[in-house]
């Protein structure tokens, strides 16, 4: 492959990258030939998303300046065009340029950065606290709220439904309310773990004697899955995150459902996890 070819596939990809839409995403999931992000369903995956485009933008834009000041160099003041060099040193003129010019494009960065930044750690009012605690090789859930606790853990391969995905799929989905800000305090038991869903935008690593916390607010209802992030041992692969985010009234049914069959045999499911 030439330079140029290569220059012009790294271009290319950029510029699809800035351009590519929801068009290729996946709702909830990955889907194939996945270019960029999974489709947003919550405010702050949105702003990371259109984040995420200005920046893409700026980059490409600088690329494309850089590419062009080269390509010049190389055409206007190449041996044959120019055999006799300038033996210029300085142009402050110029010099201030190339440092003013960076600085006012870093702060242009850093304030929708920043703003981003305040937006994942500014906690609204919490409608709904869960609890998501990591352990090898399963996710732990936990309503304070509601005194309900259970495993979720991975669906194998051969029991999976219909239209469930592969590596994804939990007995027991984490269940929350949509349009409601539901506040997840993240830990973990035995080694690190890292509670992510890519469509939420959310990344929290699950660090044992540590309670962190973050939140989200999903606007449509739908399954919506994540992985364990933080490499925590052989299993690390197959530990998904399932959210099932269903209306008021479905919250309430399930609620229900689960005070009434309290005692769910957590033991005996530990015990399949870990063989
Ligand atoms: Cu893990």
């Amino acid at each position: 492959m030439t330079i140029l070819n290569r220059i012009l596939m790294y271009v290319g990809g950029a510029a699809m990258l800035a351009a590519g839409g929801p068009a290729l995403a996946g709702e909830g999931q990955p889907s194939r030939w996945q270019m960029t992000f999974q489709d947003a369903n919550t405010p702050i995956m949105e702003q990371i998303t259109s984040f995420h485009r200005f920046v893409t933008i700026i980059i490409v834009l600088i690329a494309l300046f850089v590419l062009g000041l080269l390509i010049y160099v190389m055409v206007r003041f190449n041996e044959t065009r120019h055999p006799q060099p300038s033996r210029t040193t300085h142009n402050t003129l110029l010099e201030i340029a190339w440092t003013v010019i960076p600085v006012l494009i870093l702060v242009a960065i850093a304030i929708p950065s920043f703003r981003l930044l305040f937006a994942q750690y500014d906690f609204p009012k919490a409608d709904l606290t869960v609890t998501a605690t990591g352990s090898q090789w399963y996710w732990t859930y936990e309503y304070p709220d509601y005194g309900i606790t259970f495993a979720s853990i991975i669906v194998q391969e051969a029991d999976l439904k219909p239209g469930q995905p592969r590596l994804l799929t939990v007995d027991h989905e984490l269940v929350v309310p949509v349009n409601k800000n539901v506040v997840v305090q993240v830990k973990a038991v035995d080694v690190i773990h890292d509670w992510a869903v890519p469509s939420f935008g959310i990344k929290l690593d699950a660090v044992p004697g540590r309670l962190q916390r973050t939140w989200f607010r999903a606007e449509r209802t739908g399954m919506f899955y994540g992985q364990c992030s933080e490499l925590c041992g052989r299993n690390h692969a197959f530990m998904p995150i399932a959210i099932h985010v269903v209306t008021d009234e479905e919250f309430a049914g399930w609620l229900a459902k689960q005070k009434s069959s309290a005692s769910l045999d957590v033991a005996g499911k530990v015990a399949t996890a870990e063989k």
